[in-house]
Formats: structure tokens, C-alpha cells, sequence
């Protein structure tokens, strides 16, 4: 079934690194509206909610420590097929396996540093949005 709404971050390695504009401008270019938008910053212990699915990966303290290094822009954003269309226009989670044109291959630094978040379900993209946003903060 056709789904409509995903949830997705731009990380502190973009954001510092002054890439906000140019990844929102895909964004909406690719057909995606802003549905709800906040700049903010996770501490460890969030980012370890955040990411509690990865607790027993060997990444998982460097990624909490990295996504409470800096600054990040939180979306929820919409367009039919959001969830698959937006993975697609990411990439792959390592920017060297990353398809040409998309954001993770212009922008990621790293697999670890690596631009923007995408949900990968609806189920998660419901999860991750009401994480970061309240019923009032969401259009
Ligand atoms: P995804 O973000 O493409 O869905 P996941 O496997 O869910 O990828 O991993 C979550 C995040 O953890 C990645 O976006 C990346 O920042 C980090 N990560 C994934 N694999 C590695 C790794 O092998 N080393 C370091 N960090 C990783």
C-alpha cells in the first residue's frame, strides 16, 4: 500500500558543514512537503532512545556520540510512497555504495557520518516523527 508520511534528520556532520539548504532544496524538489520542522540538538541519552533498535551493533556508542555532537534539523515529510521514494533518494547507508545524485553521495562524509536519517517503515517513520514532535507541532 501506497504510504505517505516519513520522518528524517539531517545530521550534525551536514548541518555544521552549512548543507541544511542545499538537502532541504532536494527534499522538496524531489516532491516531499515539510510537514513539521525543528532545529535541535540530541544529548547521548536521547540519541541512545533514538537508536535503542541498535543497542547491541558495535557502532552504537559512536553513533550516540556523534548524533549529540551538534546541532540537527528534524522533518516529517509527506508525498505518496514516502518511506521507499525517500530511502531512494538518500541512498545507501555507506556513501561508497551510494547510487550517484543522491543526498548520501553528494553530502555523507562517512558511513557513520552520513548526511541524513531516513525511516525505514511506516510503523518507524509514526515512531521516529513523535519522537521529536507533539500532536501541536505537526500540520
Ligand atoms: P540507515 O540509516 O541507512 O537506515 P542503519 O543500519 O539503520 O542505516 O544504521 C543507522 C545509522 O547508524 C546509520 O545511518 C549510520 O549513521 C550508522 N551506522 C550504520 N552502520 C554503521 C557502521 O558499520 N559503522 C558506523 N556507523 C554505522
Amino acid at each position: 500500500m501506497a504510504t505517505n508520511k516519513t520522518f528524517t534528520m539531517i545530521k550534525p556532520d551536514a548541518f555544521s558543514a552549512g548543507n541544511s539548504g542545499a538537502i532541504t532544496k532536494m527534499i522538496e524538489e524531489a516532491g516531499f512537503s515539510i510537514k513539521a520542522m525543528k532545529l535541535t540538538k540530541l544529548t547521548a541519552e536521547t540519541a541512545g532512545k533514538f537508536y535503542a533498535v541498535h543497542s547491541e551493533r558495535p557502532f552504537y556508542n559512536d553513533l550516540c556520540a556523534y548524533m549529540s555532537s551538534g546541532a540537527i534539523i528534524a522533518m516529517i515529510l509527506e508525498k505518496d510512497n514516502a518511506v521507499e521514494d525517500f530511502r531512494k533518494l538518500i541512498g545507501a547507508t555507506n556513501p561508497a555504495d551510494a547510487a550517484e545524485g543522491t543526498i548520501r553521495k553528494i553530502f555523507a562524509k562517512s558511513i557513520e557520518a552520513n548526511a541524513v536519517h531516513g525511516s525505514d517503515s511506516d510503523e518507524n517513520a509514526a515512531i521516529e516523527g513523535s519522537f521529536f514532535f507533539s500532536e501541536l507541532e505537526k500540520i
